[in-house]
Protein backbone atom coordinates (compact mmCIF):
# COMPACT_ATOMS: atom_id res chain seq x y z
CA UNK A 1 0.00 0.00 0.00
CA UNK A 2 3.12 2.61 0.48
CA UNK A 3 4.08 1.63 -2.35
CA UNK A 4 1.17 2.59 -4.34
CA UNK A 5 1.22 6.04 -2.49
CA UNK A 6 4.74 6.64 -2.89
CA UNK A 7 3.84 5.77 -6.26
CA UNK A 8 0.92 8.18 -7.06
CA UNK A 9 3.08 10.64 -4.78
CA UNK A 10 5.70 10.80 -7.26
CA UNK A 11 3.71 11.16 -10.17
CA UNK A 12 2.17 14.11 -8.39
CA UNK A 13 5.05 16.14 -7.98
CA UNK A 14 6.09 15.44 -11.65
CA UNK A 15 2.91 16.87 -12.57
CA UNK A 16 3.16 19.57 -10.63
CA UNK A 17 6.34 20.66 -12.00
CA UNK A 18 4.98 19.50 -15.53
CA UNK A 19 2.26 22.65 -14.69
CA UNK A 20 4.76 24.69 -13.77
CA UNK A 21 6.65 24.55 -17.28
CA UNK A 22 3.45 24.84 -18.93
CA UNK A 23 3.01 27.83 -17.08
CA UNK A 24 6.34 29.49 -17.86
CA UNK A 25 5.99 28.73 -21.47
CA UNK A 26 2.15 30.56 -21.68
CA UNK A 27 4.11 33.56 -20.03
CA UNK A 28 7.16 33.43 -23.07
CA UNK A 29 4.16 33.27 -25.72
CA UNK A 30 1.91 35.84 -23.69
CA UNK A 31 4.71 38.22 -22.41
CA UNK A 32 3.35 39.37 -19.29
CA UNK A 33 4.73 36.99 -16.71
CA UNK A 34 2.63 34.88 -13.98
CA UNK A 35 3.20 35.72 -10.43
CA UNK A 36 5.30 32.76 -8.56
CA UNK A 37 1.45 32.64 -6.43
CA UNK A 38 0.27 32.06 -10.10
CA UNK A 39 2.20 29.30 -10.76
CA UNK A 40 2.18 27.45 -7.99
CA UNK A 41 -1.61 28.03 -7.77
CA UNK A 42 -2.27 26.60 -11.18
CA UNK A 43 -0.09 23.89 -10.07
CA UNK A 44 -1.86 22.84 -7.04
CA UNK A 45 -5.31 23.33 -8.99
CA UNK A 46 -4.11 20.60 -11.50
CA UNK A 47 -3.08 18.49 -8.35
CA UNK A 48 -6.11 18.74 -7.22
CA UNK A 49 -7.88 17.72 -9.83
CA UNK A 50 -5.32 14.88 -10.74
CA UNK A 51 -5.53 13.70 -7.13
CA UNK A 52 -9.76 13.32 -7.22
CA UNK A 53 -9.42 12.04 -10.49
CA UNK A 54 -6.93 9.01 -9.11
CA UNK A 55 -7.78 8.71 -5.87
CA UNK A 56 -11.75 10.09 -5.77
CA UNK A 57 -11.91 8.50 -1.89
CA UNK A 58 -13.96 11.64 -0.73
CA UNK A 59 -17.01 10.85 -3.21
CA UNK A 60 -20.20 9.99 -1.80
CA UNK A 61 -21.20 6.07 -1.77
CA UNK A 62 -24.45 6.21 -3.78
CA UNK A 63 -27.61 6.40 -1.54
CA UNK A 64 -31.26 5.03 -2.11
CA UNK A 65 -34.99 5.46 -1.05
CA UNK A 66 -36.78 3.83 1.66
CA UNK A 67 -38.09 1.82 -1.36
CA UNK A 68 -35.45 0.09 -2.16
CA UNK A 69 -34.30 -1.00 1.12
CA UNK A 70 -34.03 -4.59 1.33
CA UNK A 71 -36.79 -6.91 2.68
CA UNK A 72 -33.83 -9.20 4.11
CA UNK A 73 -30.76 -8.11 5.25
CA UNK A 74 -28.49 -10.85 5.11
CA UNK A 75 -26.45 -11.59 8.86
CA UNK A 76 -23.03 -12.44 8.23
CA UNK A 77 -20.03 -13.74 10.21
CA UNK A 78 -20.49 -13.65 14.29
CA UNK A 79 -24.60 -13.16 14.58
CA UNK A 80 -24.89 -14.76 18.01
CA UNK A 81 -23.79 -16.78 21.33
CA UNK A 82 -21.90 -19.03 19.53
CA UNK A 83 -19.16 -16.05 18.53
CA UNK A 84 -20.02 -13.44 21.20
CA UNK A 85 -18.48 -13.54 25.28
CA UNK A 86 -21.34 -14.73 27.81
CA UNK A 87 -20.89 -11.16 29.57
CA UNK A 88 -21.71 -9.60 26.42
CA UNK A 89 -24.59 -11.81 25.81
CA UNK A 90 -26.12 -11.44 29.43
CA UNK A 91 -25.54 -7.15 29.17
CA UNK A 92 -27.26 -7.56 25.51
CA UNK A 93 -30.28 -9.16 26.83
CA UNK A 94 -30.62 -6.00 29.82
CA UNK A 95 -30.38 -3.61 27.03
CA UNK A 96 -26.33 -3.11 27.65
CA UNK A 97 -26.26 -1.05 30.65
CA UNK A 98 -22.59 -2.58 31.02
CA UNK A 99 -21.50 -1.65 27.65
CA UNK A 100 -19.13 1.14 27.12
CA UNK A 101 -17.21 2.56 24.45
CA UNK A 102 -13.53 3.22 25.13
CA UNK A 103 -12.37 5.89 22.77
CA UNK A 104 -8.23 6.14 23.64
CA UNK A 105 -4.88 5.93 22.23
CA UNK A 106 -3.10 9.16 20.56
CA UNK A 107 -6.22 11.55 21.46
CA UNK A 108 -6.27 14.53 23.98
CA UNK A 109 -9.56 13.65 25.48
CA UNK A 110 -9.54 9.64 26.20
CA UNK A 111 -13.74 9.07 26.70
CA UNK A 112 -15.67 6.57 27.92
CA UNK A 113 -19.67 6.72 26.51
CA UNK A 114 -22.27 4.87 27.52
CA UNK A 115 -24.69 3.50 25.09
CA UNK A 116 -27.70 6.50 25.95
CA UNK A 117 -24.35 9.10 25.20
CA UNK A 118 -23.79 7.63 22.19
CA UNK A 119 -27.61 7.52 21.05
CA UNK A 120 -27.73 11.24 22.02
CA UNK A 121 -24.75 12.35 20.05
CA UNK A 122 -26.33 14.43 16.73
CA UNK A 123 -27.03 11.27 13.74
CA UNK A 124 -26.42 11.10 10.08
CA UNK A 125 -28.84 8.27 8.46
CA UNK A 126 -28.22 6.72 5.35
CA UNK A 127 -29.70 4.12 2.99
CA UNK A 128 -26.52 2.01 1.27
CA UNK A 129 -25.52 -0.74 -0.67
CA UNK A 130 -23.58 -3.45 1.53
CA UNK A 131 -21.04 -5.28 -0.25
CA UNK A 132 -19.97 -8.69 0.61
CA UNK A 133 -16.82 -9.68 -0.44
CA UNK A 134 -18.35 -13.50 -1.00
CA UNK A 135 -20.39 -11.92 -3.67
CA UNK A 136 -23.72 -10.73 -2.84
CA UNK A 137 -25.24 -6.73 -1.74
CA UNK A 138 -27.83 -5.99 -0.17
CA UNK A 139 -29.35 -2.45 0.36
CA UNK A 140 -30.20 -0.95 4.65
CA UNK A 141 -30.91 1.66 5.89
CA UNK A 142 -28.08 3.31 8.84
CA UNK A 143 -28.60 6.23 11.54
CA UNK A 144 -26.03 6.60 14.01
CA UNK A 145 -23.13 9.48 14.71
CA UNK A 146 -20.49 10.21 12.49
CA UNK A 147 -17.42 9.15 13.23
CA UNK A 148 -16.11 12.64 12.90
CA UNK A 149 -18.12 13.72 16.03
CA UNK A 150 -16.52 11.21 18.20
CA UNK A 151 -12.99 12.05 17.31
CA UNK A 152 -13.82 16.18 17.33
CA UNK A 153 -15.01 15.13 21.05
CA UNK A 154 -11.41 13.15 21.92
CA UNK A 155 -9.24 15.58 19.84
CA UNK A 156 -7.08 13.66 17.53
CA UNK A 157 -3.24 14.00 18.14
CA UNK A 158 -1.43 14.81 15.13
CA UNK A 159 0.78 11.35 15.29
CA UNK A 160 -2.26 9.92 15.07
CA UNK A 161 -3.13 8.30 11.20
CA UNK A 162 -5.69 5.30 11.85
CA UNK A 163 -8.70 4.47 13.97
CA UNK A 164 -9.03 0.65 14.72
CA UNK A 165 -12.06 -0.67 15.97
CA UNK A 166 -12.35 -3.74 18.46
CA UNK A 167 -15.36 -6.05 18.41
CA UNK A 168 -16.83 -7.92 21.19
CA UNK A 169 -16.67 -11.01 19.16
CA UNK A 170 -14.03 -13.70 19.25
CA UNK A 171 -12.79 -15.67 16.18
CA UNK A 172 -10.59 -18.30 15.38
CA UNK A 173 -7.19 -16.69 13.94
CA UNK A 174 -6.41 -19.43 11.19
CA UNK A 175 -2.21 -19.03 12.16
CA UNK A 176 -2.55 -17.82 15.71
CA UNK A 177 -5.57 -19.10 17.84
CA UNK A 178 -8.66 -17.44 19.57
CA UNK A 179 -8.35 -13.42 19.30
CA UNK A 180 -11.53 -10.34 18.33
CA UNK A 181 -12.44 -9.75 15.67
CA UNK A 182 -11.04 -5.83 14.77
CA UNK A 183 -11.02 -3.36 12.10
CA UNK A 184 -8.72 -0.23 11.20
CA UNK A 185 -9.56 2.55 8.67
CA UNK A 186 -7.28 5.43 7.84
CA UNK A 187 -8.08 9.62 8.63
CA UNK A 188 -9.70 10.01 4.57
CA UNK A 189 -12.22 7.45 5.51
CA UNK A 190 -12.54 8.61 9.46
CA UNK A 191 -13.28 11.71 8.50
CA UNK A 192 -15.66 10.89 5.51
CA UNK A 193 -19.05 12.34 5.96
CA UNK A 194 -20.83 8.47 5.48
CA UNK A 195 -18.40 6.84 8.00
CA UNK A 196 -20.82 6.45 10.74
CA UNK A 197 -21.17 4.32 14.00
CA UNK A 198 -24.73 2.63 13.52
CA UNK A 199 -27.05 2.23 16.69
CA UNK A 200 -30.06 1.63 14.24
CA UNK A 201 -30.90 -0.32 10.58
CA UNK A 202 -33.70 0.39 8.84
CA UNK A 203 -35.15 2.77 12.04
CA UNK A 204 -34.70 0.23 15.00
CA UNK A 205 -32.13 -0.41 17.08
CA UNK A 206 -29.37 -3.10 16.21
CA UNK A 207 -30.24 -6.63 16.56
CA UNK A 208 -27.64 -8.85 18.07
CA UNK A 209 -27.04 -10.70 14.49
CA UNK A 210 -26.54 -7.22 13.18
CA UNK A 211 -23.74 -5.93 15.51
CA UNK A 212 -25.62 -4.55 18.14
CA UNK A 213 -25.48 -2.23 19.87
CA UNK A 214 -22.75 -0.17 18.11
CA UNK A 215 -21.20 -1.13 14.51
CA UNK A 216 -19.48 0.99 12.11
CA UNK A 217 -20.29 1.67 8.36
CA UNK A 218 -17.82 2.79 6.30
CA UNK A 219 -19.41 3.33 2.48
CA UNK A 220 -16.63 2.84 0.00
CA UNK A 221 -15.44 -0.06 1.31
CA UNK A 222 -16.51 -4.04 1.21
CA UNK A 223 -18.62 -5.34 3.98
CA UNK A 224 -15.87 -7.21 6.16
CA UNK A 225 -14.77 -3.62 6.97
CA UNK A 226 -17.84 -2.60 8.54
CA UNK A 227 -17.10 -4.22 12.01
CA UNK A 228 -19.73 -5.00 14.51
CA UNK A 229 -20.40 -5.18 18.37
CA UNK A 230 -17.85 -2.34 18.40
CA UNK A 231 -16.99 -1.51 22.14
CA UNK A 232 -13.01 -0.09 21.76
CA UNK A 233 -12.10 2.45 19.21
CA UNK A 234 -8.38 3.24 19.04
CA UNK A 235 -6.43 5.83 17.34
CA UNK A 236 -3.24 4.87 16.23
CA UNK A 237 0.31 5.75 14.38
CA UNK A 238 0.69 2.53 12.69
CA UNK A 239 -1.31 -0.88 13.57
CA UNK A 240 1.76 -3.50 12.81
CA UNK A 241 1.74 -4.11 16.60
CA UNK A 242 -1.52 -4.97 16.86
CA UNK A 243 -2.65 -8.75 16.45
CA UNK A 244 -1.47 -9.76 13.21
CA UNK A 245 0.01 -6.98 12.26
CA UNK A 246 -2.04 -6.20 8.88
CA UNK A 247 -4.97 -4.11 10.33
CA UNK A 248 -7.91 -6.11 10.57
CA UNK A 249 -8.81 -9.72 11.42
CA UNK A 250 -9.61 -10.25 7.78
CA UNK A 251 -6.21 -8.82 6.67
CA UNK A 252 -4.27 -11.06 9.19
CA UNK A 253 -6.13 -14.05 6.79
CA UNK A 254 -5.08 -12.61 3.68
CA UNK A 255 -7.78 -9.96 2.50
CA UNK A 256 -6.93 -6.41 1.62
CA UNK A 257 -6.69 -4.26 4.04
CA UNK A 258 -7.97 -1.80 1.85
CA UNK A 259 -11.44 -2.43 0.53
CA UNK A 260 -12.42 0.10 -1.38
CA UNK A 261 -15.55 -0.17 -4.04
N1 LIG B 1 -17.27 -8.03 14.70
C1 LIG B 1 -17.55 -8.49 13.48
N2 LIG B 1 -17.78 -7.61 12.49
C2 LIG B 1 -18.07 -8.04 11.25
C3 LIG B 1 -18.11 -9.43 10.93
C4 LIG B 1 -17.87 -10.34 12.00
O1 LIG B 1 -17.92 -11.56 11.85
N3 LIG B 1 -17.60 -9.83 13.26
N4 LIG B 1 -18.38 -9.84 9.62
C5 LIG B 1 -18.14 -8.84 8.56
C6 LIG B 1 -18.68 -9.21 7.25
S1 LIG B 1 -17.77 -10.27 6.29
C7 LIG B 1 -19.79 -8.63 6.74
S2 LIG B 1 -20.33 -8.91 5.15
C8 LIG B 1 -20.62 -7.74 7.58
C9 LIG B 1 -21.99 -8.32 7.72
O2 LIG B 1 -22.83 -7.46 8.40
P1 LIG B 1 -24.28 -7.95 8.76
O3 LIG B 1 -24.12 -9.16 9.65
O4 LIG B 1 -24.97 -6.82 9.39
O5 LIG B 1 -24.90 -8.38 7.44
O6 LIG B 1 -20.10 -7.53 8.89
C10 LIG B 1 -18.71 -7.49 8.95
N5 LIG B 1 -18.32 -7.11 10.28
MO1 LIG C 1 -18.51 -9.92 4.16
Amino acid sequence: MSDKFLTRRRLLTGAASLVGAGALGAWYRLGSPPSLGEILGSAEHLNRGLQQAMIGREALAREYSPADVSPYFKPNGTQDAGGLPPEYMEDAENGFPEWRLEVGGLVARPTRFTLAEVRALPARSQITRHDCVEGWSVIGGWRGPQLSTILNRVGLLPEARYIVFYCADEFPFYFSGLSSYYESIDLLDAFHPQTILAHEMNGAPLTIAHGAPLRLRVERQLGYKMAKFVHRIEAVARFDDIHGGNGSYWADNGYAWYAGI
